[in-house]
């Protein structure tokens, strides 16, 4: 079996700051020896994503702009990927948005708007990106997205952000069953808490991963490096016999009653 990712190109999106999940992502799978693609929001975050990619040890990587709510932006950005390097191995969909206002008080009281923005962002991004790569998988590949408990269950403040989640787990479960036939795997981790930009301004985040630290049966909270590495496991052949699945990387918390 080989483990290396070495002639293997994957496509992260979502990479924000040093601190994102996507870059943790993105780290790993370099060291496996893997090629890079990232894509950003819009052009605002070229710079900082260049930046960052520019202290890994290749300089091979490629960018591109890629709002996920803009299926023209998808379609170009996967066209103009199969022209310059032909063929990806995978994708990592570390993409979430909800309006702060509505990530605190009472879920029922989401607006129309934020709950489809919420679900435009969060899940149907991974459908839509999942058929455009598809066609640059022609070697097969492994699709993985970021989820959290709070689309299992009700966890306080996730509101809106929580029923986007379990919609993104049935996308990730009924893409996978499509794309199984193509050689392609889709799975999710479920990541505990990590203090990340999107993470910013949550008032009690400390608790929460006090929480973690007095409770979760590894009592410590996760880190990006671990959720990369497991990324990387999902990416690997190691993994090939898995497709549908949440794998949670959450120091064992989700076990708690
Ligand atoms: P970051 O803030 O670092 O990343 C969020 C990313 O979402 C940003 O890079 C942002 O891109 C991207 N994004 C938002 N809107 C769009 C859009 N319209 N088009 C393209 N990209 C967009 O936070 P995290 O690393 O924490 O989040 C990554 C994923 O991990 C999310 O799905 C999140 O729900 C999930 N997760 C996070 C946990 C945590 O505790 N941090 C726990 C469990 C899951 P840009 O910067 O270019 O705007
Ligand atoms: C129970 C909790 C704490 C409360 C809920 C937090 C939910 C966070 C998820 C979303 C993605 C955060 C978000 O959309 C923030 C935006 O409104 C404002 N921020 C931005 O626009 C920044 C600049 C950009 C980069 O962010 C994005 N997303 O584009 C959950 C926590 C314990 C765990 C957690 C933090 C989960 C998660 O899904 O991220």
């Amino acid at each position: 079996m080989n483990f290396s990712l070495e002639g293997k190109t994957y496509v992260v999106m979502g990479v924000a700051n040093r601190r994102s999940i996507a870059w943790g992502i993105a780290q790993a799978l370099h060291d496996a020896g893997a090629r890079l693609i990232f894509t950003y929001a819009n052009e605002r975050f070229e710079k900082p994503v260049r930046d960052l990619a520019e202290t890994l040890d290749r300089d091979d990587s490629l960018f591109y702009e890629c709002d996920v709510t803009d299926d023209d932006a998808i379609n170009t950005t996967f066209e103009n990927i199969k022209n310059d390097v032909g063929v990806i191995h995978g994708l990592a969909h570390c993409i979430a948005f909800a309006n702060r206002d509505e990530l605190k008080g009472e879920f029922i009281d989401t607006s129309r708007d934020g709950f489809l923005l919420a679900h435009n962002i969060s899940a149907f991004s991974l459908a839509a990106v999942s058929r455009a790569a598809k066609d640059v998988m022609t070697e097969g590949g492994s699709i993985v997205t970021l989820t959290y408990l709070g689309g299992e269950r009700v966890v306080e403040n996730y509101n809106v952000m929580g029923v986007a989640k379990a919609s993104l787990d049935a996308t990730m479960k009924y893409g996978a069953n499509d794309l199984g036939k193509y050689g392609i795997r889709v799975n999710a981790i479920s990541a505990g808490p990590i203090r990340t930009l999107s993470a910013k301004g949550v008032g009690d985040f400390n608790s929460i991963l006090q929480e973690i630290a007095d409770r979760a049966p590894l009592r410590k909270p996760v880190t990006q490096e671990e959720v990369g590495d497991v990324a990387y496991f999902l990416m690997s052949d190691l993994s090939r016999g898995m497709t549908g699945e949440i794998l949670h990387v959450d120091s064992g918390y989700s076990i708690l009653g």
